[in-house]
């Protein structure tokens, strides 16, 4: 591959609802789109990046800078690109700036896949033709307003529900949920960093509810404590903050840190590394899940690809197009084929069309780069 041009699309999508966690509250979401291209074909990738450094420490501006003055020029420097893993490589001297990494890495993949002509989830090595999906509900204004979204969830087939949890929000809704609709429901907490050793006993209060998981309870950089909160739990932990590679998954896995993780792929840097996380749990035991940052169409289409390997095997994030957005960016949009389920692309790439249409909707800047070194030659 010679890529010739990148397009960098900045986008700004009101959310329908908006989403509320321990660490702030979000109306919209602003992120970028990145398009590269190769002759007729474009790859296309979003980038996981939230407005604000809450959640990680880049925000959509850090990308924004990151991919202009440094990411794009070294992709440029490489002059031809066999595989997307030689991307991964060529951005590993640049320290962390994950999710600016990963959303030029994961167009990459896309380009690839539609030059070999097969789909992305194929091109990762993934086997599945569908996958289950989970959704996120995030903090509401009252209990009786996260049991609603419940029932409307699961009354749409979700296969998994994840609520998020603060302080004071937290015991009361899980057992709130218990009674109201028992323990048929796949059931786990989201606490994004909110606790410390200190809130053990509260901890193991919820560790009464046959939670599938707990999300991140400790520090958003902590593997250490993890591990001494799991001795303490019967509730599989699982990692999602602490892990950016997988040799952090490596050490968490030897601490006995968690059960389970969460991969991100702008978290970790791109789907190479998120492929070698999966590697590494698999074989460990350690089952994974594909994690959301409330994209839009192009993102849903990367996690659903990823999601078609097999050691996912714990429903993710991923829900329908319709969970956050009035129109999304790709057609079709991500709908189930039947419910709690979504397919798997067989068509090449990520399998869906961008609708330009939509995404010109959005578009608050656009910059276009060309490729000198092509120009020259
Ligand atoms: O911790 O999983 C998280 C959204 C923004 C930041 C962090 C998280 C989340 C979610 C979103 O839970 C889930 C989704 O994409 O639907
Ligand atoms: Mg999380």
């Amino acid at each position: 591959m010679i890529i010739d041009q990148i397009n960098l699309y900045r986008l700004k999508m009101p959310l329908k609802n908006p989403f509320e966690t321990s660490f702030g509250r979000l109306l919209f979401k602003d992120f970028h789109v990145v398009g590269v291209h190769c002759g007729e074909l474009t790859g296309y990738a979003e980038s996981t990046s939230l407005p604000y450094p809450v959640y990680n420490e880049e925000t959509t501006g850090t990308v924004s800078y990151m991919l202009k003055e440094f990411l794009i020029p070294r992709l440029f420097s490489k002059k031809e690109i066999g595989h997307p893993k030689e991307v991964d490589e060529l951005f590993s001297p640049i320290r962390r700036n994950n999710m600016a990494k990963a959303v030029l890495e994961g167009a990459v993949w896309d380009l690839f896949s539609k030059q070999e002509g097969i789909p992305l989830s194929r091109a990762l090595g993934g086997q599945k033709d569908e996958i289950e999906a989970g959704v996120s509900i995030g903090i509401e204004a009252s209990i009786e307003d996260v049991l609603a979204k419940v029932e409307k969830f699961m009354a749409d087939g979700y296969k998994k529900i994840k609520v998020k949890i603060k302080p004071g929000f937290d015991v009361e809704l899980i057992k709130a949920i218990r009674n109201r609709f028992g323990m048929d429901v796949p059931l786990m907490a989201d606490a994004n960093s909110a606790y410390t050793l200190d809130d053990i006993e509260l901890l193991k209060e919820i560790d009464q509810y046959g939670l599938m998981m707990i999300e991140q309870p400790l520090a958003h950089d902590d593997i250490i404590e993890h591990a001494t909160l799991q001795k303490q739990l019967q509730t599989p932990i699982c990692l999602d903050e602490s892990i950016h590679s997988a040799e952090d998954a490596r050490k968490a896995i030897e601490l006995g840190s968690c059960k389970i993780i969460n991969i991100k792929v702008g978290r970790v840097g791109g789907l190479t590394q998120a492929i070698k996380i999966h590697d590494i749990c698999q074989q460990n035991d350690i089952p994974v899940w594909c994690g959301g940052m409330l994209e839009a169409g192009i993102g849903r289409a990367h996690n659903i690809a990823l999601t078609s390997l097999s050691n996912f095997t714990i429903p993710g994030d991923t829900s329908e197009s319709n969970r956050y957005w009035e129109r999304d960016i790709i057609k079709p949009e991500v709908t189930f084929k039947e419910p709690g389920k979504l397919s798997v692309p067989a068509s090449s790439g990520i399998g869906y069309e961008v609708d330009e249409e939509a995404l010109r909707e959005y578009l608050v800047e656009e910059s276009v780069i060309k490729n000198d070194q092509v120009l020259q030659s």
